[in-house]
């Protein structure tokens, strides 16, 4: 019975990303904490924004070591642009990068 085993491997495959999303969520609850401090999660990059378009953000980005990338400048989609508001070419952001769909994403962003 095929149709009874894809119930359940659906729900195993989504089991880690919604421990994922636990992690995020709990992680943004941390704005009020200092934010010199480190973060446990070692997803949390750093960069300094070079250029803003739209929801486009081009950064000067430190070591990714969650996606195996040295520092280097590129562009990021901002998976929320309103974290955009208020942000300046210049400044020092932290933000956790990650790929959909092949495209570059980043989220979570902060000025630090
Ligand atoms: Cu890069």
């Amino acid at each position: 019975m095929k149709s009874l085993t894809w119930p359940l491997l659906a729900a195993l495959l989504t089991l880690p990303a919604l421990a994922d999303e636990m992690s995020m969520s709990h992680s943004g609850m941390d704005h009020s904490a200092m934010q010199g401090s480190m973060q446990p999660t070692d997803a949390a990059s750093h960069g300094v924004i070079r250029k803003i378009d739209g929801n486009k953000l081009t950064l000067k980005h430190g070591p990714l070591t969650n996606l195996g990338m040295p520092a280097m400048t590129m562009t990021f989609e901002a998976v929320t642009p309103s974290e955009l508001n208020g942000l300046q070419v210049g400044d020092k952001v932290r933000f956790t990068a990650r790929t959909e769909n092949s495209k570059l994403l980043a989220e979570g962003i902060a000025k630090e």
